[in-house]
Order: structure tokens, then C-alpha cells, then sequence
């Protein structure tokens, strides 16, 4: 039963957790690839419940470095509690290797950690899922708390800490670096509370809020510190490349020539693709970026029309029903970079034709 606007956390997974935690040496956390808000906001708090309540020896591994847009996320002192495959790749194998137990964040499989792929999969340590995409690839965990009705990882993840003894259901026992990021993680993939808000969101915020979370510094960090650049080129996608398809679909493609003309930086580009839907006739929008022999692509779509099955149908991917991510590559989908534009038109139509 849910009491007012809680997420009930199952109480004999909850034994299973505490148990898998307290016969712990090593902890490794991983979340998807292309981390945001979500991924690094919920790792850095775990991290926090792990070292500060458990006394627990924590890492978080990622295969990229984080983005400059959200690494305010990290408090100072743990910068060096994580490990970035592409810049370390021994002493992040290392750490995982030596780890006896690893929490998969954000990420409903192994195989959206890219590079650290491999040697998760290869790790013996127990494995425990912590995620709201749907889908989990629940046979690669030991312990799985997989919910789709909710706004973020952040906020399963603090319903589930509540749950644990030293909290016992009040949020101010909690590490304030752990709260933090918390707000954090669900302030972004709730896009400010524009999207996926549950009753449950909005009782962890005020939760949060009472443990004394600084909203007005992260919400600073968040929307109020970009580079003029990612506003320059925000204006130009959307006066110049944007276009709308007859059955509404808004498409924008970054190409690599403007990319590098505008000086775009990994994660600068985060929300663009949600603008178009701010226009009455546009019932779903797709934002290409051109990488090497492939685009990345992000949908968002309006109720009624799935996001996630037009990424997992034409574009190598999927995520949630109404904001997914793929790839469209090139020559295996389309034979030249060139072609993105056409297909899109292509897939569309047959797309909402459906
Ligand atoms: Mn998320």
C-alpha cells in the first residue's frame, strides 16, 4: 500500500541489501555511459550512505569522464574516489576487480557502461540493480530494485536508503552530500519538475528540502552557469536547423562542422531536444548529434506516442516512453552521413502511421 505519495520498498529486499552491504570489503558503483544529472547525482549518494553510515571502502567507476555541465555534482573530496576508465584504465580495472560487491546505477544493464562492460560482466562480486529504465537485464544481479513509475534513480534510491536502519524513515539522518545530489539527480531528470513528477517526487523534495538542501545553489549550478556558447548555438539550431515535419515531428541535426565551429562540449547540448515539444504541432522531437561513424539520438515524444519504441524501431536504442536514446550509424543504417535527414523523414511517417 502506498501512504501518502511514499514508494514502498519491498522490506525483504531491503534485508537482503543491508546484509549484502555489511559483509562488503571493496564497493565498485557504476552508472550508464554519457552519465547526467540522474547517474552521477545517485552514485555520489549511495557513496555517501556507503562511507559515512556503513564505513564502507566505495569507488565510482565510469567509462568517460563526467560532463563539465554537471561535475559541480561532486563534492571537492571525492574527486578522487572516481575512476574513469578512458584517462585510468589500470587502477579502474583494478578497483572493480578488487571489488566484492558493485551496484549497477541508472543503467538497467551492464551493456550501457561502455567501455567498463567487460569487466563487469567478467566481475564475481553480488550485484545489485538500482534503476527506473525499463527492461532490466535482471539476470546479470543478485538483488534488483527496478521501478518505472517514478521520476529518477535519485528517488528510488532515497526511498530505498530510508529504508535502511541507521536512517530508519527520516531523511535528516542522511549525509547532506547525499541529499544534495539526490535533489540533484531528480531535479534533472524531472527537468525541474516539468516531466515525470509523482506524488512520491514531490514528498522526497520536501523531505529533502526539511533536511536543509540547498535547492537555490543547485538550480544556480544547474540552469544559471552554461557557456554563452551553448545559448549562441541553442538560438542558431532552433532559427536555422530545426525543421517540422507534416505529421510533427521536429527534427534538428548537429553536424560535426558545427560542433566544432561553435566549440560544443560534451553535455552541452542537454535539453535541447525537449524545446521543439513547446510548440503546439510538434507531438515528438529528435535531436541527431554527429559522432564518428554515427549519430547519437535523443527523442522526447507527447503523450500518446512512444519515444522508446521509435528509438528501439530505427534507432539502435531505447530508454523511457517518452524520452529514449540510440545511435543511427553510418553506412550500416544510412550510407552517408548526408542521409540522416531523409531517413527521418522516412521512419516517421511509417512510424506514426502505425
Ligand atoms: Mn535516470
Amino acid at each position: 500500500m502506498k501512504i501518502n505519495g511514499m514508494k514502498t520498498i519491498e522490506t525483504s529486499k531491503v534485508a537482503i541489501l543491508d546484509h549484502l552491504i555489511g559483509n562488503a570489503v571493496q564497493i565498485s558503483l557504476v552508472a550508464h555511459t554519457r552519465e547526467d544529472g540522474d547517474a552521477l547525482g545517485s552514485c555520489i549518494a549511495l557513496m555517501h550512505y556507503l562511507s559515512e553510515c556503513r564505513n564502507c571502502n566505495v569507488g565510482i567507476t565510469f567509462s568517460d569522464p563526467v560532463p563539465d555541465s554537471i561535475s559541480f555534482i561532486i563534492p571537492q573530496a571525492d574527486r578522487n574516489r572516481i575512476f574513469i576508465k578512458s584517462k585510468d584504465s589500470t587502477s579502474t580495472t583494478e578497483w572493480i576487480k578488487n571489488s566484492d560487491l558493485v551496484f549497477c546505477i541508472d543503467c538497467n544493464s551492464f551493456s550501457r557502461t561502455d567501455k567498463l562492460q567487460d569487466v563487469y560482466a567478467e566481475s564475481k562480486a553480488k550485484k545489485v540493480l538500482i534503476d527506473h529504465h525499463p527492461s532490466p537485464d535482471s539476470a546479470e544481479f543478485d538483488l534488483s530494485f527496478s521501478e518505472t513509475e517514478i521520476s529518477s534513480t535519485a528517488e528510488l534510491l532515497f526511498y530505498i536508503l530510508l529504508e535502511m536502519p541507521e536512517i530508519n524513515h527520516d531523511a535528516s539522518k542522511l549525509p547532506i552530500a547525499a541529499s544534495n545530489s539526490l535533489m540533484a539527480g531528480m531535479t534533472t531528470d524531472t527537468n525541474n519538475f516539468a516531466n515525470s513528477t509523482f506524488p512520491s517526487t514531490l514528498n522526497m523534495a520536501s523531505q529533502l528540502l526539511a533536511a536543509g538542501v540547498n535547492r537555490d545553489e543547485i538550480l544556480s549550478n544547474l540552469y544559471n552557469c552554461y557557456r554563452e556558447n551553448r545559448v549562441r548555438i541553442m538560438g542558431h539550431m532552433l532559427k536555422d536547423m530545426m525543421v517540422i515535419t507534416k505529421k510533427g515531428v521536429a527534427y534538428m541535426i548537429l553536424d560535426k562542422e558545427t560542433i566544432d565551429k561553435y566549440d560544443v562540449k560534451e553535455g552541452e547540448t542537454e535539453g535541447f531536444v525537449n524545446i521543439p515539444l513547446s510548440i503546439k504541432k510538434v507531438k515528438m522531437s529528435i535531436l541527431l548529434k554527429q559522432d564518428e561513424g554515427y549519430f547519437r539520438v535523443s527523442i522526447r515524444s507527447k503523450k500518446g506516442i512512444s519515444a522508446n519504441k521509435c528509438a528501439i524501431e530505427y534507432f539502435n536504442g531505447g530508454g523511457h516512453e517518452m524520452a529514449a536514446g540510440g545511435k543511427l550509424y553510418y553506412p550500416k543504417d544510412i550510407a552517408q552521413s548526408s542521409m540522416a535527414a531523409e531517413y527521418i523523414e522516412r521512419v516517421t511517417v511509417t512510424f506514426l502511421n502505425k
